[in-house]
């Protein structure tokens, strides 16, 4: 056994940068994996879940007691994304854009709209009578809805604001974007994108991530309307629509892990190989090679390691085939 005596001193390390090799986007929806939701919450009706309807509505009345006003709820389940992300996207799928109205007595006129988006705090637990992050799609309903204002200043078309976590939690304002008169059914309507999509992506730890769409201004779009911001119609497709492609989508450009390089190289036990060390992304999986000069990297002991992707910030691999009176062994770890 030879390998024994093998000295640290005579191996040496080295890491590659990350291979930059494209990643491909992931296209989650919110009917993905298990825990994907949305649904919408109305003040007028405080008790109900509206999470079945084939559309997600959001309104506001003008005021913060208007019986009309709804707020949209999403939840992507993330588990599967490989972190950390280095771009995202979230898309909605406009389903009626309209100046009021319904059937026949429709003003059909499309409008202007601002919305606000929100992102619900990373752990929100339930308290108070309020859910926390990981609300039943079934379940959810204004008097319940994770940082909702239920009444009173803000409860028309805003969320409660802050750190909190508990009680519901409270959300973190992501951003705003705007549907216009020209975006009819059918339109691609890209709610939020950029570096605080994927900071607020790579801040989550337990793969349930909840984005909360108010509505905080309406303008005149086309023609004459005759509506006001209350009656101005704004939806989008859910899940739950005929056309799967409609449902909201969020799309992530998995990016490099953080700090990828080779933490150690040791020996645990003087039976065993070495144990190389690296710094891992969470959902990835690494090729080590070794080579006797720098030069000749054909050696590969191991790829698609760790089995189904890292799961936490290091990940090993042990060496164990390393052959008698070796002088010198260089080992390198590739992402894949
Ligand atoms: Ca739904
Ligand atoms: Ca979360």
């Amino acid at each position: 056994m030879h390998r024994h005596v093998v000295s640290a001193s005579l191996l040496a390390l080295t890491s590659t940068a990350p291979l930059l090799r494209a990643q491909d986007p992931v296209v989650l929806t919110t009917a993905s994996g298990t825990n994907g939701a949305d649904t919408y919450i109305q003040f007028g009706v405080p008790d109900s879940n509206l999470s079945t309807q084939t559309a997600i509505v959001v309104k506001y009345g003008g005021n913060n007691t208007a019986t009309t006003n709804r707020k949209i709820y999403l939840r992507f389940d993330t588990a599967s994304l490989q972190k950390p992300a280095a771009a995202a996207k979230l898309d909605l799928t406009v389903a009626l854009n309209n100046g009021g109205g319904s059937g026949a007595a429709a003003v059909p006129n499309a409008q202007n709209f601002t919305l606000a988006i929100y992102g619900l705090n990373d752990g929100a637990t339930a308290g108070n009578g309020f859910l926390g992050e990981d609300w039943a799609e079934t379940a959810l309903t204004w008097n319940n809805a994770p940082a909702n204002i239920v009444s009173g200043a803000g409860a028309g078309n805003a969320v409660r604001e802050g750190t909190s976590t508990t009680d519901g939690g409270e959300a973190t304002l992501l951003g705003s974007f705007n549907v216009t008169d020209v975006q009819s059914a059918g339109i691609l309507a890209m709610a939020l994108e950029g570096q605080t999509l994927v900071d607020f992506l790579n801040a989550d730890t337990d793969g349930l991530v909840t984005f909360i769409i108010t509505r905080t201004g309406w303008s005149l779009g086309q023609g004459s309307p005759t509506t006001t911001q209350g009656n101005s119609n704004l939806t989008f497709h859910s899940k739950e629509g005929t056309n799967p492609a409609f449902a909201p989508t969020l799309t992530v450009t998995p990016g490099a892990a953080d700090d990828f390089r080779i933490l150690s190289i040791t020996y645990p036990t003087p039976a065993s190989g070495a144990l190389i060390t690296w710094r891992s992304g969470v959902g990835r999986t690494y090729r080590v090679e070794s080579s006797v000069d720098l030069s000749d990297w054909t050696n590969e002991l191991v790829d698609g390691w760790p089995i189904g992707g890292a799961t936490g910030d290091t990940t090993a691999y042990e060496d164990a085939s390393i052959p008698p009176g070796t002088p010198a062994r260089y080992y390198r770890v590739l992402e894949e």
